[in-house]
Parts: structure tokens; sequence; C-alpha cells
């Protein structure tokens, strides 16, 4: 059976892109179809600088929304990644397959290391190996797929070169992945500066829709958009970002492709309206239910509890294999 994994980072308030790049995939498609693991990946988290309580505050509210949004735990373990060991154990090995110059290569270290000096930090180590750890979290479990948005894919490639290099050094120990994104909107863009991804950790919060903003406040930011010159509501990236992105979001809300809306409104007042509507709509469900699980937490950290169980008896063996492989001498009576 194919198998999946797919995680979110607690940097942030979970968006809109969280949702349509990936969440959304995950709950109405991958956890139907395959053995899917979904992981609130904490330890990435602490690759930037970061304040304890809210990463912990933040990484329930991630596990709580995932479940919101109607991921299954019946159908797909869901768990933190801290919750369990082997995902650090495999990054340590993986980075004595990787090498400095592929690391260094990497855009989001190369972007975030800017934004990490800029804001007067220094750069973490952690900065730099985390799409090892990434691989780890992917590869400890043979994953065949990996549905992520389109600023993923880089960390994706980079796991099947280290799987494919350690299967050919070391024996086949792992499955080589690939990534899956979404058809539309895989890569939502912020409303107030179209040309860059709506990330969770960045600053100016008006051009980005968090899941758990009110429906008036929603309105309000997409009303607001960014939009290009012109009147045409036509779908071009290049020449028209601000309306594409608006498009693209509509259209992957209404389950359609942007180019199929092209030419639908009359002015870009008549497509943020629609648009905003059908975001109100699409996120009413997951609020809803964000409020009832909040009113249980012992829910929640039973749904981790055993999918973090259930995550670890899925990764040891694969993980200790590599230790073997390796060369490392496993204790004696064989597990570590
Ligand atoms: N804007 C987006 N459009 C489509 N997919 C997106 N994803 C994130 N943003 C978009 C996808 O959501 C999954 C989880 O993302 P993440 O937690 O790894 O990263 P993030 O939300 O991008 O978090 P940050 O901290 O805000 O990162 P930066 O600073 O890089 O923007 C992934 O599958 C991701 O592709």
């Amino acid at each position: 059976m194919t198998r999946i994994f797919s995680g979110i980072k607690p940097t942030g308030h979970l968006t809109l892109g969280n949702y349509l790049g990936a969440l959304r995939q995950w709950v109405e498609v991958d956890q139907h179809r395959a053995e899917s693991l979904f992981c609130v990946v904490d330890l990435h988290a602490l690759t930037v600088e970061h304040d304890p309580a809210r990463v912990r505050r933040l990484s329930r509210q991630a596990a709580t929304l995932m479940l919101a949004a109607g991921l299954d735990p019946e159908r797909c373990a869901v768990f933190v990644q801290s919750h369990v060991d082997e995902h650090a154990r495999l990054s340590y090995l993986l980075e004595c397959v990787a090498n400095d110059g592929e690391m260094r290569r990497m855009i989001q270290y190369k972007e975030k290391s800017v934004r990490e000096r800029e804001r007067g930090g220094s750069v973490r180590l952690s900065l730099l190996t985390y799409p090892v750890l990434m691989a780890a979290d992917i590869l400890a479990y043979g994953a065949d797929e990996v549905p992520v948005g389109e600023d993923q894919t880089q960390h994706v490639e980079l796991t099947r070169d280290l799987a494919v290099r350690f299967n050919q050094r070391y024996g086949h120990t792992f499955v080589v992945p690939r990534a899956t994104p979404p058809k539309v909107a895989a890569r939502v863009m912020d409303l107030q500066e179209p040309t860059s991804k709506m990330g969770k950790s960045h600053e100016s919060g008006a051009g980005i829709v968090y899941l758990l903003d009110e429906p008036e406040v929603v309105r309000k930011k997409i009303l607001r958009a960014v939009t290009d010159s012109g009147r045409e509501v036509v779908y071009d990236r290049e020449g028209k970002p601000g309306v594409s992105n608006l498009l693209e979001i509509l259209a992957a809300c209404e389950g359609r492709g942007p180019e199929e809306l092209s030419g639908a409104f009359d002015s870009y007042g008549e497509l943020k309206k629609a648009t905003a509507e059908a975001v109100v709509e699409l996120l009413r469900p997951v609020r809803e239910r964000h409020r009832e699980l909040c009113a249980e937490p012992g829910r929640v950290d039973a749904v981790l509890r055993a999918g973090a169980e259930k995550a670890r008896a899925m990764a040891r063996p694969t993980v200790d294999a590599a230790y073997r492989a390796m060369g490392l001498m496993m204790p004696a009576g064989g597990e570590v």
C-alpha cells in the first residue's frame, strides 16, 4: 500500500496557504487512499529564534486544527515529531550522508538566514541542517509520497538524493519518495505582496488569511488584497500576480482550475467579493470543529499519544536497519 508522510511546523498560526497547499489534500484525498502519517514538526520550529511557550501552544493548536480540518485518527496517524525519537536518530545518520554544499544551496536556507540576520539574530546551525531532519521525517516511514506545497519541493528533491546515495553506499534501506503538490494553489501568495508566498511566520498579518480568523477579518483581508494595473480579470501569474492569486484561491475553493475562471468577472471588486465568500465558507466548518475540540483537550492528547505510538512502531525497523547498514554496532539483544 502507498505510504504518505507530511507535516506542518508550528512557527505561527496556520494559514490558508497551509490549508489549500497541504492540509486539504491530506484530508480529502490522501488519508482515504494510502497509509498516512501527518505530523506537527515541532523540532523544525526551533531552527529560528523562538519562544518556548509559544511553540508549545502553536503545536497544540496545529494538531487541533489538523483534526478540525478532518484528519481522522482511525485512518491516519496524527502526532508530534518530538514524541518519536526516530526522527532525530535518523537525522544524524543522514547528516553523515549529506554534504555542506548541497545544504547551502537550499533556497529556504538562503532566504531565512537573510531574514534572521536582518532581525538582528544569529543564524542557527539547525537552519542549515533542517532539510536533513525533514529527509529523516520522510525516510523513517518509507513514505512513497510527500504531499507538500511548491515551497517544499526542493527539500523533497534533497530527500530523494539522500535516499539514493544512502542506498548506493550502504545497501538498499530507504524508499525513494516523491513530492505530490496539489494541482491548484500549490503556492498561495501573500494578499498584500502577491509575489511572495503566504507564510505563517511572516510578520505582516494583513496579507495572510489565518484559518482561525473571524469571517469579518477574512473578508476585510481579501477585499483589501493588492491587485494589478488594468481591469481585465484574467489568469496570468507573471503579468497579473495579484488577480491570479485570487483566481487561484477561488478556483481551489470551488475545486476547479483558475483558467476556467478567467473572464468570468467584470471587475476586480467582483472577484474579491466572490473569493472572500468562498474562503469564509471553506473555513467555517474548520473553525467550528476547532472550537469544539478545544473544549476537549484530553481527546487531542489521546489522539497524539496513539499517533506517536503507531508512528514509532512504523519507523523503528527502518531506522534500526539504517544504523546497522552504516556500520554501527547494535547493542546485544538487537534494538537500540
Ligand atoms: N503559501 C502556501 N501555499 C501553498 N502551500 C503552502 N504551504 C505553506 N505555505 C503555503 C505548505 O503547507 C505545508 C506546511 O508548511 P510549513 O509549516 O512547513 O511551512 P510554512 O507555513 O511556509 O511556515 P513558515 O514558518 O511561514 O515558513 P516560511 O518562513 O518558509 O514561509 C507544507 O506542505 C507547505 O508546502
